[in-house]
């Protein structure tokens, strides 16, 4: 973990508040490393502990040492994809724990640091001797693509200023910085510059990621779930526009139009040494070409890749690379698509399919400046830790999820049969925020919490330094549902979803529109005795959402440990942030429906071993690590594909079916001025 501290500085720096160092081979030192290491003497005086790094007898590793230190780094570039996939490969490849550590010294000091953390964090959670060992958060490590505002340059000039305890006061990162409010989309700039969400962002494309190694990329419903975790953010993206007065964000359609959103994101960017670059309004794509990264397509590549992909969707087959076709099955389409739209190594056709996602990244973000002409690097649009921030980034992805809702709507509805769940009816269904009077009422409002950047950063002197974060929270609250089982004892799936009751003209919802507007808020499964049951079901065990001190505090060093240093909980870094788990809503009540289904776990249930390693804190939208995703149905369910005939809204989709329930919740924000803790 100390190879994650402060990534920029030579590998021999002293490390942790603790003052490691790491005696490493001289033959491992950059040429620059070579002519300062030894006259640092400054750098032992404070030294509490010396890890030795044995020499080994390394693979080459010249072409990722290619990409410049200085230089930025896309998951969405291929030619950075290739270069990432080699460091992984050699990673996943040293056969000790110790061979590790030292391949992971070499690559830190020889490496583009945003290459080697990102490399490196990908192999130490594939790795049988690294996957239970918690990466640090990214926000940590590279502070400077969290947290703008000119925050980061305040905290070096004000790391001498310390309290009478000896601490340093936290640094408040103000909610609104990027725009003022004369820009509308500006009312969600919360959600998408909020720090667990491009966390949680960035750590699914790390366990998903495009290319390396089989074990790293062939995952049990990949495609699938690329498909379900984006579209979720999109239905999100839009609860909360609703909340805000805002229209349903519109999918970037037309590639040859002018792009009406802007984004100015104030992120220093600390390797490439300079600003992230803006979009203005109004700006049109263009033809990339780009030796630097080894880019060259044309907007009309993505274009035809998206023809193609609608024609392999209404063919109901893709065609191979070989030639063949294959068909696009009820159970198992979704999957290729999802692969092929990414696109990830292992998209059926790549060179037919094309890589239309990852470009239509890398075109957005690019569009500055196209042919590199300016020298300018990617905007925020071309990395996962930082993409979210962009509104333009929930236009293309609802024009991705469009193709994927083509492919759902060729499908056929589920019947009555398939949704329903025999003898077992909801009695009750209700929700109940802790400490308050009001019944199905959800309560939401702004928090401050700290994050510590001392990781990523280096101060003089020495000590943590915090950044307080505000950032909107919710109440814990808790479902109760009342099932009656008619039957005998037996388990079943239970299955909450939201939607806004009325649409942006204040309409109410035809099921047709709101089921793409449903968000997944847990799914777990509850044992049914014959008779009355009580299922109590508290907020903060969703099946969606990490522990809110995940994102907030440093678990990697603050949590008790096994012998070994491994953890002994099982937290994953991937996961909706609980914070984030209820839209804002609004201060006069934004109206919901909540939904419930309870279906019959033996048509859920999934074949795998059961054996103790999981981490499945948050597998709605993360699966569980290296296991299938736990649940057979399609993800989504039973949301996922147009209702049957005759099903125009939720209630007349629920007719004859008492598994499943619908109450009317109200969100209700509390401003923060009314709120006495939040300080601005
Ligand atoms: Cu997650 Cu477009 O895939 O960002």
């Amino acid at each position: 973990l100390y190879f994650y501290d402060r990534p920029k500085e030579p590998v021999f720096f002293p490390k942790g508040n603790n003052d490691v160092i790491f005696q490493i081979p001289e033959d491992y030192l950059s040429s620059r490393s070579k002519s300062i290491v030894n006259e640092l003497p400054s750098r032992f005086e404070r030294v509490k502990e010396e890890i030795q790094i044995r020499k080994i007898e390394l693979p080459d590793l010249s072409e990722p040492m290619g990409l410049g230190k200085r230089e930025n780094f896309s998951g969405f570039i291929p030619y950075h994809r290739k270069l990432a996939a080699r460091v992984i490969e050699v990673l996943m490849g040293m056969r000790t724990t110790e061979d590790l550590r030292s391949a992971v010294a070499y690559c830190r000091e020889n490496l583009n640091p945003l290459l080697f953390i990102y490399s490196l964090s990908v192999a130490m959670l594939h790795r049988p001797d690294t996957r239970n060992v918690n990466i640090p958060p990214l926000s940590e490590t590279f502070p400077d693509k969290f947290i703008g505002g000119g925050l980061l340059n305040r905290a070096r000039e004000e790391a001498n200023i310390f309290q009478t305890d000896g601490t340093r006061v936290p640094l408040r990162l103000p909610l609104d910085y990027t725009a003022s409010d004369v820009e509308e989309e500006h009312r969600v700039a919360y959600f998408r510059e909020d720090l667990g969400i491009n966390l949680h962002h960035w750590h699914w494309h790390l366990v998903y990621p495009f290319d390396g190694p089989d074990v790293v990329v062939r995952k049990d419903r990949r495609g699938e779930l690329f498909y379900y975790m984006h579209e979720q953010i999109v239905a999100r993206y839009n609860l909360e526009r609703f909340c805000n007065k805002l229209g349903r964000v519109k999918r970037l359609q037309s590639l040859y139009e002018p792009i009406k959103e802007a984004y100015f994101p104030k992120l220093d960017s600390f390797v490439a040494s300079r600003v992230w670059p803006p979009r203005n309004s109004n700006v049109t794509l263009s033809d990339v070409d780009r030796e630097q990264e080894q880019l060259k397509f044309d907007i009309q590549d993505l274009e035809r890749w998206r023809d193609r992909m609608f024609d392999a969707i209404h063919r109901g087959t893709v065609l191979q690379a070989d030639g063949q076709e294959m068909q696009l099955t009820e159970a198992g389409g979704i999957d290729i698509l999802g692969n092929m739209m990414e696109a990830s190594t292992i998209s059926v056709n790549q060179r037919y399919y094309g890589n239309l996602h990852n470009l239509g990244h890398v075109a957005l973000a690019l569009c500055h400046d196209p042919d590199n002409r300016h020298l300018e690097t990617f905007g925020v649009m071309g990395d996962s830790a930082t993409a979210m921030r962009d509104p333009v980034f929930y236009r293309w992805h609802a024009f991705v999820d469009d193709v994927f809702q083509e492919h759902k709507a060729t499908l056929p509805p589920y019947t009555l049969q398939q949704l329903q769940f025999d003898n077992v009816n909801i009695a009750g269904f209700s929700v109940q925020t802790d400490g308050s009077k009001a019944a199905n009422q959800l309560e939401t409002t702004y928090d401050q919490n700290d994050v510590n950047l001392t990781r990523g950063m280096d101060f003089t002197p020495r000590g943590n330094v915090f950044a307080r974060i505000t950032h909107l929270n919710h109440k814990p609250f808790t479902y109760v549902i009342n099932v009656n089982n008619k039957g005998t004892q037996r388990i079943g799936t239970v299955r909450i979803f939201m939607a806004p009751k009325f649409d942006e003209r204040g309409i109410t919802l035809l099921l047709r529109d709101q089921r793409l507007l449903f968000i997944e808020l847990d799914r777990f499964t509850a044992n049914l005795k014959s008779g009355n049951n009580t299922i109590q079901r508290k907020s903060t065990e969703s099946s969606v959402t990490i522990p809110f001190e995940q994102t907030f505090r440093d678990l990697t060093t603050n949590r008790p440990t096994d012998s070994e240093g491994l953890s002994r909980f099982n937290y994953c870094g991937c996961g909706w942030p609980q914070h984030m788990l209820i839209p804002k809503g609004t201060p006069e009540g934004f109206p919901c429906e909540l939904f419930v289904m309870i279906s019959n776990f033996n048509d859920d249930e999934v074949d795998q071993a059961a054996d103790a390693e999981t981490c499945d804190d948050a597998s709605s939208y993360c699966g569980i690590r290296n296991k299938k995703y736990p649940d057979k149905r399609a993800m989504g369910f039973p949301f996922d594909r147009p209702p049957r005939q005759g099903a125009n809204t939720l209630a007349d989709f629920r007719r004859n079916l008492p598994n499943m329930s619908v109450i009317d919740v109200k969100i209700r924000f509390t401003p923060p001025s009314n709120n006495p803790n939040i300080v601005d």
